[in-house]
């Protein structure tokens, strides 16, 4: 999957489901396939949290999951793990601000998208200037999914980025829902990240698709 340039990450970044298998009661592969039947746009692999794989499964996991997003031509990119998503050929990588410089990072995925988690007016200027391709902005909402989450800051701060002039396309993370999803587009985000209110829905299929025409409303 490539993506040409920033019009069509941004299209791409609307409905944006992020699992591994902690996240997941049943087969990730199964849930990811329902919620592409719903609508999401893109696709990050995170295994993290208590029984995250490691090695040769987490390899096999993130094929497969790889695998089904090829088939359904939703951009598929993997979290932190630099060497696991070169080693799969991924479409980029996202990446908090504890890891590896952008500019270091850049070097050794080339073209691929790069995602960044940013918190603040300067680690976005930093962000924009080491090359990030699209930010990550959380959390927005409270969350139970990241341990160490920051304290949820509504949806201010992508407010203030747009009223500052950044550009750079945004998703908002932590603890967005179909309920709550508008509110997040309306400020100024062009998509949002959700982990659990797909990943451990009854019907990821029927959150997918309820978030994803609640964004559209509010694009
Ligand atoms: N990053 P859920 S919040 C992975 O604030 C992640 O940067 C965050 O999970 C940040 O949709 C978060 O279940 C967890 O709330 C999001």
């Amino acid at each position: 999957m490539r993506l040409n340039d920033e019009f069509e990450l941004r299209e791409a970044l609307k409905v944006y489901l992020i699992l591994g298998s902690p996240n997941c009661k049943h087969r990730p592969a199964e849930v990811l396939k329902a919620a592409i039947e719903g609508g999401i746009t893109f696709f990050q692999y995170r295994e993290k949290g208590i029984g995250a794989f490691t090695g040769s499964k987490k390899y096999q996991l993130a094929k497969e999951l790889q695998q089904i997003c090829r088939e359904h031509h939703i951009p598929f990119i993997v979290n932190d793990d630099i060497e696991l998503a070169i080693a799969l050929g991924a479409d980029g990588v996202h990446i908090g601000q504890e890891d590896e410089s952008i500019e270091s990072v850049r070097k050794r995925v080339g073209n691929k998208i790069i995602g960044v988690s940013v918190h603040s007016f300067e680690e976005a200027i930093k962000a924009i200037e080491g090359g990030a391709d699209y930010f990550g902005m959380g959390p927005i909402f409270p969350t139970k999914t990241k341990a160490d989450a920051k304290t949820p800051k509504g949806t201010t701060l992508i407010e203030q980025f747009r009223n500052w002039g950044i550009t750079i396309p945004i998703v908002g993370i932590g603890g967005i829902t179909e309920n709550n999803a508008g509110a997040v587009i309306k400020a100024g985000a062009d998509g949002v990240s959700v982990i659990t209110a797909i990943s451990e829905a009854h019907s990821p299929k029927e959150v997918a698709k309820a978030i994803r025409k609640n964004v559209e409303a509010d694009l």
